[in-house]
């Protein structure tokens, strides 16, 4: 690669990360060559299309691939630099699997050439950059790899997590900070130039093992801390306290702001990573442990309550309001409001309306249950109870004037000047868990 040239690029895994971090490097003028297992993905991205809903990610893409500067392939091709991005998942025992990464590491390795920088992003536990280099080194005894010769390596690899906000990608892809872990420093330097050509943010060099856990350590302080949030939720629950005002003035505290509850914590990230550092030292951990245990305990929670409330009304009809994991996005992967919804449709069947304006139709779990989707204005005529699931902008803006008389459980606070029926109906019905 000489310094004055774009390198070409390979970005293993086209997925949320993947197909945004390569349309984004094409952007900035490099050759970029996407690979994907899924011949699917592969034919949408080279019509210019794409297979994930990310804001503005659609023009990015088309843009790119009919310019010329991003193809997709099944088949990997010589590159200077690759950059992998593929799902790290856990097992039912909630230990880490980066078979995906080694597969990643196994595809690339026959191509590697004398210069290449290669670029882990995906989450990994700690020791994940060290495990990838082994493996290419097993393969090819002809390459001298960082960290194991005493001369200049071949090649050089690094860690560099994604830390993007899925529906916020591409601004944050651009404007976040990053952390820039090399095995040796010299790789986090090769790695560091990589990334200036068009991250605007600051990037940060260090080596690969912090850079591994501090990926880890930014999802579980954001999952303990909204564990934290969800418990005095339970705790005002039990209390008759209305959580939102206490938070709301606990916050006035210069130093003090506590996240918001929810019915519990979906997505792919902060419900999966904690896991990560729990398994690397289990008995250090029981704060981030119990956290992870809180948030999933929510969902049970929001459950048990819901059903308390539309068992307590056997004629009402009841508006379940959104779907996705968070809001105003489509993604309902992991969703907790998902589960809670399932759960109430399947008990209360035909009674349950779904409103969830980012999905074209119910998941597939709805399917003979009987609930139906409708839109916010239907429910708002016909439900007299609603549940709140999800914080979508459209469900926020629902005046006092539309929903005074309905029932309202509202999990994410974001109706604050609902009257407090739903209070008053626990203290009637007991329903105080
Ligand atoms: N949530 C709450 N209360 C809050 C904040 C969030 O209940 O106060 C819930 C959300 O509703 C959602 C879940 O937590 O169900 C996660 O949402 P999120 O917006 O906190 O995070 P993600 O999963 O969309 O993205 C996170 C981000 N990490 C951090 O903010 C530390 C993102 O920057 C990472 O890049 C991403 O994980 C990732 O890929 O790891």
């Amino acid at each position: 690669m000489k310094s004055d040239n774009k390198p070409s690029v390979c970005v293993v895994g086209l997925g949320y990360i993947g197909l945004p971090t390569a349309a984004v490097i094409a952007r900035a003028g490099c050759k970029v060559l996407g690979l994907d297992v899924s011949q699917k993905v592969v034919d949408t991205i080279n019509r210019g299309e794409i297979h994930i809903e990310e804001v503005d990610l659609d023009g990015l893409v088309h843009g790119v691939v009919s310019r010329g500067l991003l193809s997709a392939s099944t088949e990997v091709a010589p590159a200077d630099v690759f950059v992998i991005a593929v799902p790290t998942p856990f097992d039912k025992n909630h230990a880490p699997d980066i078979s995906y990464v080694l597969a990643a590491g196994k595809t690339i390795a026959p191509v590697l050439k004398h210069g290449d920088v290669v670029i882990l992003e995906s989450t990994s536990p700690v020791g994940t950059t060290e495990q990838l280099r082994d493996m290419i080194a097993g393969m090819r005894p002809d390459l001298k790899v960082p960290g194991l010769t005493s001369e200049i390596p071949d090649i050089s690899i690094a860690y560099c997590p994604e830390r993007v906000l899925p529906g916020r990608i591409l601004e944050e892809l651009t404007n976040n900070d990053r952390s820039i872990g090399g095995i040796t420093p010299r790789c986090a330097r090769k790695a560091l130039a990589f990334y200036k050509r068009f991250v605007r943010g600051e990037c940060v060099t260090t080596d690969a093992r912090s850079a591994e856990m501090t990926k880890l350590v930014e999802n579980a302080y954001r999952d303990v801390n909204i564990a934290f949030a969800n418990e005095l939720s339970i705790v005002s629950d039990k209390m008759g306290l209305d959580v939102w005002e206490v938070i709301r003035l606990a916050n006035r505290h210069p130093r003090v702001n506590i996240l918001s509850p929810g019915p519990g914590v979906g997505g792919h990230c902060i419900a999966v990573d904690p896991w990560f550092i729990v398994h690397g030292a289990p008995e250090e951990t029981p704060l981030i442990r119990t956290a992870r245990g809180v948030n999933d305990g929510k969902m049970h929670h929001v459950v048990a309550k819901a059903e308390a409330l539309v068992e307590a009304h056997p004629d009402a009809k009841v508006a379940c309001l959104g779907l996705a994991f968070k809001a105003n996005i489509d993604d309902f992967r992991e969703s907790p409001a998902r589960f809670v919804a399932s759960r109430l449709a399947r008990k209360f069947g035909e009674r349950i309306h779904i409103v969830e304006p980012y999905a074209a139709e119910l998941p597939i779990e709805f399917t003979d249950t009987g609930a139906v989707q409708i839109d916010i204005d239907d429910a708002l005529e016909t439900c007299e109870i609603m549940i709140v699931l999800v914080d979508h902008d459209v469900f926020r803006v629902v005046p006092l004037a539309e929903r005074a008389d309905k029932l309202v459980y509202d999990t994410r606070g974001i109706w604050p000047d609902q009257p407090r029926v739903v209070r008053e109906e626990e203290a009637r019905l007991k329903l105080v868990v």
